[in-house]
């Protein structure tokens, strides 16, 4: 009797329990106890919790032991000149700085920043700055920086390589934000512009908490170049994943909605749902259906009239880029804009806009072709920003200007 009662009692309360539903109990979640799920914060099981200090996963070195050098930046190389093969491998080529002290004393104007978040489908991202370091590649900074469009010299520009933020890849990606956010705000109050290299596209939520810290939320707009328009809603628990970002930026308050301005928009997403949020917040985008109607010389006039004369920070997803021009990213959608059409787009903004930060992510070196081909576009899209950046210091205005000298024989005549 005894038995078949709580058999009954058993099946009640399977009936009551709705599969896939948290039920907070005294003791247990869902009916695994507190105790078997140590992470679980038991006031709230949607919280973790962690057995150690976060700030343990990422512990600056101690440099106390270090030789004693002056504070600015340093070359790791042997030779005064020389391919990158036969150095230590930086960004570029270009010398190091090790911390805000070194950003300061080198009067840095731009500090290239490995980032290592791996938040991807197709994990691969957190590797992305380590190779764009060791690309296969005959640039190497200060010596072959003259771009081919404008005839300006990126070396101009002080460029160092800021070494990579640590991202734990055991840590969830939001505890990794924290540190992206930290090490950014270093290089932006040390007066450089950060453009980071590699990583996935969650980190772009660091990029504009730190830029919203500097400059005040919803004061600097956002070029958003993407396959995808990565306001997808909050998923598995995560408030922010590489395709979530933007919606709680904008529902936030961090980001002005109507300074998001997204190209590059392809495939089988937003939804009308989707859409109608886009157009409440009104988000500026340009789908690649706009290009194919109206062309991309009309397309980048109106998206340029839209940036003009605002503090921009560029997001640039590689897949973006058509994976014909760009075949290294985990979620490869076929159209988008052609390897000229990003570079054309990242020289104009550059000499339009102030550029206060730039990222290049997505790009995943273990999906590339032998050819490196999206890592070498990855690396000339950052040339070209910087391009655009030294043309506007040099006084060139026009975003669509071309070295005449480049193009012109004979004085015009042919
Ligand atoms: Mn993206």
């Amino acid at each position: 009797m005894k038995f078949s009662v709580s058999l009954i009692a058993l099946a009640a309360a399977a009936l009551v329990a709705v599969p896939g539903t948290i039920h907070a109990q005294e003791n247990s979640v869902n009916g695994i106890p507190f105790e078997w799920a140590p992470w679980k914060d038991p006031n709230n099981p949607n919280v973790l919790i962690y057995k150690d200090s976060k700030d343990d996963l990422f512990a600056r070195r101690d440099t106390s032991d270090d030789p004693e050098r002056q504070p600015g930046l340093f070359y790791p190389n042997r030779y005064v000149t020389g391919p990158l093969w036969n150095s230590i491998p930086t960004f570029m080529g270009a010398p190091i700085a090790m911390s805000p002290e070194d950003l300061v004393a080198g009067e840095v104007d731009v500090a290239l920043v490995g980032l290592s978040i791996g938040d991807q489908m197709l994990p691969g991202g957190r590797f992305a700055a380590m190779k764009m370091r060791s690309l296969t590649d005959y640039l190497f900074y200060p010596f072959q920086g003259t771009d081919q469009a404008l005839g300006v010299d990126i070396s101009e520009l002080v460029v160092a390589d800021y070494g990579t933020i640590a991202a734990n890849w055991m840590a969830d990606n939001q505890t990794n934000l924290d540190e992206v956010h930290k090490v950014l705000s270093e290089i932006i109050n040390a007066g450089a512009v950060p453009i980071g290299i590699g990583g996935t596209h969650i980190q772009s939520y660091a990029f504009m908490t730190a830029l919203g810290q500097k400059h005040g939320p919803g004061e600097v707009a956002v070029l958003h170049i993407d396959a995808h328009y990565d306001a997808y809603s909050k998923e598995a628990g995560n408030f922010v994943h590489n395709g979530s970002f933007f919606k709680l930026a904008v529902d936030s308050g961090l980001l002005d909605g109507a300074k998001l301005h997204h190209i590059g928009l392809r495939g089988s997403t937003p939804d009308y749902k989707d859409l109608k949020w886009m157009r409440e917040n009104k988000l500026r985008f340009h789908f690649q259906t706009e290009i194919e109607k109206d062309g991309w010389d009309a397309v980048l006039a109106r998206l340029l009239g839209e940036l003009k004369g605002m503090k921009l920070y560029v997001s640039f997803d590689m897949d973006g880029v058509d994976p014909a021009y760009a075949p290294g990213v985990g979620t490869s959608e076929p159209g988008g804009l052609t390897a000229e059409q990003a570079i054309q787009l990242m020289r104009a903004v550059g000499i339009q806009n102030e550029i206060v930060a730039a990222e290049f992510n997505e790009y995943n070196p273990f999906l590339d072709d032998a050819h490196q081909s999206t890592g070498i576009l990855m690396d000339r899209l950052a040339r070209s920003l910087m391009a655009g950046m030294q043309g506007r210091r040099e006084g060139i205005e026009d975003p669509l200007y071309f070295d005449p000298e480049r193009i012109l024989h004979n004085g015009g005549d042919n």
